[in-house]
């Protein structure tokens, strides 16, 4: 179902659509930056809410906010003082976050107006995204075209395929920033939420979160979510990589086969019973817990977005790979296609 959302400044119209499942479990997605507004998911009682922050109207969405619920693009995440060299020409980019280059620029693909298609795919209601990057876009090389289709499946999953093609060289890393409370919403912290990550590795990062480069072992350390731990247990213990973080803001090494559909993580909510388990095709999955968040921005229904009110589980490949060749390649080809999938799957107990 497709309904009016507004119009952006200049002047584009903006649509917001609803996908339902068979089960009742509901989604909204605006073609205003491919952001997910809102996701129904029952907790242990079946009853329905809301377990992703953002805004009531698209007003929200147009000022300056934490790239809530966005597909990030044409690089998720950081590249290192907005700078990386391809095939020996410099490239620079917009250093929108202190020195450094974050989710692609001052107007990424969080700030534009994709073409929408309601499409039924097989296991549940679909919408499919489009957008085309021209080449030189914040700096990026290659004219890009982009596919992002949010499925909401029978299974009470919100998947996302991902699909790119460039006809130059670039570099290209996708992901969904989503914040995530499944107790409430965002209206209080997500401290208990319980968390697993199936990583041996994390990645340690400067005081600008750029990667040291090291893959660093999680066994023995406060980042080790291999067996599940709220959140709340060890975040304010005197650390530095959490003080670097402000908090956890890293990216996992996954143990799983980049390119295979995994588990990556689970989150269990112990007040509603919720659980939402994280899978995904990519290397890596960046765990922020909302650290920036500090009570100015107020969403939906009057919640007042404080420090640690939502968690982000962003499935991608690792920050500034374009300046890290020790990590796996974000360079797309022209003949190419990129891929990914992400699940985001929803049960209580
Ligand atoms: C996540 C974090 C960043 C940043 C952004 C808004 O991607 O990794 O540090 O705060 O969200």
């Amino acid at each position: 179902m497709k309904q009016a959302y507004g119009s952006t400044p200049d002047g584009a119209a903006v649509d917001l659509y609803t996908l339902t499942n068979a089960t009742g479990i509901r989604a909204q997605i605006t073609n205003y930056g491919a952001i997910v507004t809102s996701l129904l998911v029952p907790d242990r009682e079946g009853r329905l809410s809301d377990v992703v922050l953002g805004f009531d109207r698209l007003e929200g969405y147009l000022g300056k906010h934490p790239y809530f619920g966005v597909i990030c693009g044409r690089y998720a995440n950081r590249i290192a003082k907005g700078c990386f060299t391809l095939n020996g020409v410099e490239y620079t980019l917009a250093r929108n976050d202190g020195e450094n280059h974050l989710h692609g620029g001052s107007r990424g693909f969080d700030k534009m107006v994709w073409t929408a298609a309601e499409v039924a795919e097989q296991d549940g209601a679909g919408l499919r995204l489009a957008y085309s990057s021209p080449a030189g876009e914040e700096g990026y090389p290659g004219n890009l075209e982009v596919a992002v289709t949010y499925t909401l499946t029978d299974r009470n999953e919100l998947r996302i395929d991902y699909l790119a093609t460039t006809d130059a060289d670039t570099v290209l890393n996708l992901t969904h920033h989503g914040y995530f409370n499944l107790a409430d919403g965002g209206a209080g912290d997500v401290l208990k939420h319980e968390v697993m990550i199936d990583a041996a590795r994390f990645l340690p990062v400067d005081t600008g979160w750029i990667p040291t480069g090291e893959l660093r072992r999680v066994e023995g350390t406060l980042m080790d979510f291999n067996q599940p731990t709220a959140i709340g247990a060890r975040i304010e213990r005197d650390d530095e990589q959490l003080a670097h973080g402000k908090g956890y803001d890293h990216t996992w090494m996954l143990n799983s086969e980049p390119g295979r559909l995994s588990l990556a993580a689970r989150v269990y909510e112990p007040s509603s019973g919720r659980v939402m388990e994280v899978l995904t095709t990519e290397p890596g999955i960046q765990f922020f817990t909302g650290n920036i968040l500090d009570g100015t921005v107020t969403g939906k229904g009057g919640a007042v977005y404080r420090r640690r009110h939502g968690l982000c589980l962003e499935c991608q490949h690792f920050p500034d790979s374009p300046n890290k060749p020790q990590f796996p390649t974000t360079v797309l080809r022209p003949g190419q296609r990129y891929t990914q999938t992400t699940v985001y799957r929803f049960s209580a107990e």
